[in-house]
């Protein structure tokens, strides 16, 4: 039993909470974890506590609430949006009420040591829905509130949880007595794709350019399901890590919104696949369209109105496509993959 103020972290093994893990650990924060895989050995070594379960069983949660004085809720356990597309009602399950229990979790902690329990949750740019790509060149930069009308199991979700969290933190309970009861402090970023060098992405319809680049590296052929046009906003993951720590630590004063767009770079795939080809000239990249899937993307904005972020709190991604190319990905995924010299 620990009364040290603890982060938990859902859906820990998946590739946000590798980045996370390390800066909080290395911040000296207490983690423990919740994920129905278990954590890489060397993350292991970094958290207090490793949970391996789902985030649907209400004992687990519980034991966890009786075990540890939760402060702060990382809740990134999700199923992406292709995955979601196969099996929608998991989808729902997972996404949405292993949100609402993740959120009465935090409420019921909240309420046991009086504090207002931050919640940090991750939405996605899938919460939009532009029905052409006419309308799409047209848009441009989306902000936050419009074309939120998507069209996948997932972005429904996503936009679902995005006004769960906004009802814990604001309205909970309101027609009760007394003061407001609400002790989940929530905060949520729609977040373009990400890129990491460190992990590779299973599930998601964003998951061509990280997969294209990790192919290239491993000298392995990469047929791209996604139109050389195709356009949606990336991040570099050392960035999205950043942007989750800058939000977490904003002063509840300064935030306008509950929920805020973070962009970095808008690539086409034919732009990456250019990149790609500049760093390793021997890549075999071929396109196969999977109409379905690029149908999924054409709905998904071609870039973020993050304008709010960097006002409130101060979003700044380090990292353009040309740098994150040249001074993160392209290096450290060459390294990842390069031959071991002392032989396997
Ligand atoms: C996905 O493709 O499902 C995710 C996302 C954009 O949220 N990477």
């Amino acid at each position: 039993m620990s009364r040290v103020p603890t982060t938990l972290m859902t859906g820990s093994s998946g590739e946000i909470g590798h980045g996370l893990i390390e800066r909080l650990a290395a911040a000296g924060k207490p983690i423990v974890t919740l994920d129905v895989n278990p954590l890489a050995p060397a993350l292991a070594r970094k958290v207090r506590k490793e949970f391996t379960g789902s985030i649907l069983d209400a004992q687990l949660l519980d034991r966890i609430t009786a075990e540890y004085e939760v402060d702060c809720v990382f809740h990134l356990a999700a199923l992406l949006s292709t995955r979601s597309e196969f099996a929608p009602v998991l989808a729902h399950q997972v996404n949405v009420e292993g949100t609402l229990n993740l959120l009465e979790f935090a409420q019921k902690v909240g309420e046991s040591h009086g504090r207002r329990v931050t919640f940090f949750y991750p939405s996605s740019i899938a919460v939009y829905g532009l029905p052409t790509l006419a309308v799409k060149a047209a848009a441009g930069r989306v902000p936050e509130d419009a074309f939120n009308v998507p069209t996948t199991m997932y972005g429904a979700n996503k936009l679902s949880c995005e006004h769960l969290g906004r009802y814990y933190a604001l309205h909970y309970k309101q027609l009760s007595a007394g003061p407001a009861a609400g002790r989940v402090d929530f905060r949520g970023l729609r977040f373009p794709g990400l890129i990491s060098a460190a992990t590779a992405p299973s599930g998601g319809t964003s998951d061509y350019a990280p997969e294209m680049i990790h192919a290239a590296a491993k000298g392995e052929e990469y047929a791209c399901f996604a139109r050389p046009d195709t356009r949606i906003p990336f991040m570099a993951m050392p960035d999205a890590v950043d942007a989750i720590l800058r939000l977490v630590a904003a002063p509840a004063a300064r935030l306008t919104r509950s929920v805020y767009n973070v962009g970095a770079f808008a690539p086409s795939a034919g732009e990456i696949e250019a990149a790609v080809r500049a760093a390793f000239p021997a890549a075999h990249i071929t396109t196969e369209v999977d109409e379905k899937r690029q149908a999924i993307l054409d709905s998904w904005p071609a870039d973020v109105d993050d304008c709010a972020a960097r006002a409130d709190w101060g979003h700044a991604p380090r990292y353009d496509f040309a740098s994150a190319c040249r001074d993160y990905l392209i290096p450290r995924i060459r390294e990842r993959y390069a031959p071991n010299p002392q032989g396997p």
